[in-house]
């Protein structure tokens, strides 16, 4: 069982890292003191030892433009705590902190000169960008408990591409939170460029009973949820849950045309995109303008798959934003975009999906 591996395996790691666990970073106590009310996603016998009690405070991402087609970039993987439905905790194993981890913006071009780091004392991580040409068993090679491994290699190919732990078990790495999105920028753009007004960043991904391999490989998942991250400054950031781009929605204003990079990260299921009230009048497959599609309903992402769509919005109200595979909708995969005729939130109610 690959619990009884992972228990196994960390209670050595735990051993030699509870010295550096117990560092209580400032305001880590106030951040568990909030979460106690919180029913927790899981029957602590499915965490492993060392994660037990651990709520690691989100490392921010760092990354920095170094030359004019290099980029660093450095990445944390930690154990946090993510509210994934109202009220329930889910430990999860993350980037930074965050599930779906942290957005990644290069250019077409650009060679990236990553790190990961490993703050998890219990076992190794990796790192596999599907945007980039490597060698796995070199580039994406596991780096152990609080250790460090840096690593290089370009993103010649633009498009909007899924980014994910690549530890075995894979499965467990991403269902547990390990993954997210990197958008490569095409060197000469796109040919809607022009046309748009606002655009976000969506990311879908689905959360299991915790940990639990058999749920994961030969279940359904609990929550199908969506996401969004910052795209600018001032733009938000959010976990993966059920509630939260519909209660406080994307915003936009009548007459807008509006460009959405998705990507679903999965782990398992495909995804039915659709935003109800328009029609996707242009659709970049896995965001590359060499695959330019009209006037689509929806768009098929396959596990791993992204896309850039591109709508416009001609009056005022509550547009949902949906997977359209409604099983998935029921557990969660819905954002609402308010369309006002500011632009602003006008704080009326939104009624969606
Ligand atoms: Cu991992």
């Amino acid at each position: 069982m690959g619990r009884k591996f992972y228990t196994l395996m960390s209670i050595a790691a735990a051993i030699s890292l509870l010295a550096a666990c117990g560092n209580a970073r400032p305001g880590e106590k106030e951040t568990a003191k909030e979460t106690v009310k919180i029913e927790r996603h899981h029957a602590s016998s499915d965490v492993i030892a060392a994660h037990e009690g651990l709520n690691q405070k989100p490392v921010p991402l760092k990354m920095e433009r170094i030359g004019p087609h290099d980029v660093k970039i450095e990445m944390t993987a930690q154990v946090t705590d993510i509210e994934i439905d109202k009220g329930k905790a889910y430990k999860a194993w993350t980037f930074n902190g965050q599930a779906p981890g942290p957005l990644i913006v290069v250019n077409e071009g650009d060679t990236l000169h990553f790190t990961l780091k490993n703050m998890d004392p219990a076992m190794p991580h990796s790192m596999d960008f599907h945007a980039v040409h490597a060698s796995p068993s070199k580039d994406f090679v596991d780096v152990m408990p609080n250790k460090s491994g840096t690593f290089t290699y370009p993103a010649n190919n633009p498009g909007v591409f899924m980014y994910h732990c690549g530890t075995k078990p894979v499965l467990a790495h991403i269902a547990n939170g390990m993954h997210g999105m990197i958008i490569v920028k095409p060197k000469n753009g796109y040919p809607t460029d022009k046309e748009v007004d606002r655009e976000f960043v969506l990311i879908q991904n689905e959360w299991y009973k915790y940990n639990d391999m058999d749920d994961f490989q030969n279940g359904v998942p609990s929550y199908v949820v969506f996401s969004t991250k910052a795209l600018k400054a001032g733009d938000r950031n959010t976990n993966g849950d059920t509630f939260t781009l519909k209660e406080k929605p994307l915003v936009a204003k009548a007459g807008d045309k509006v460009r959405i990079y998705i990507e679903n990260v999965g782990p398992n299921e495909v995804s039915s995109f659709h935003v109800v009230g328009t029609v996707l009048d242009d659709v970049y497959i896995d965001g590359n303008p060499n695959n330019h599609l009209k006037g689509l309903q929806t768009v098929m992402l396959p596990a791993s798959g992204g896309a850039v769509v591109e709508f416009t919005v001609t009056r005022p109200g509550s547009y949902s934003i949906v997977s359209h595979q409604f099983n998935q909708a029921q557990k969660g995969a819905v954002a609402i975009l308010k369309v006002t005729e500011t632009g602003e939130d006008d704080g009326a109610e939104t009624n969606g999906h």
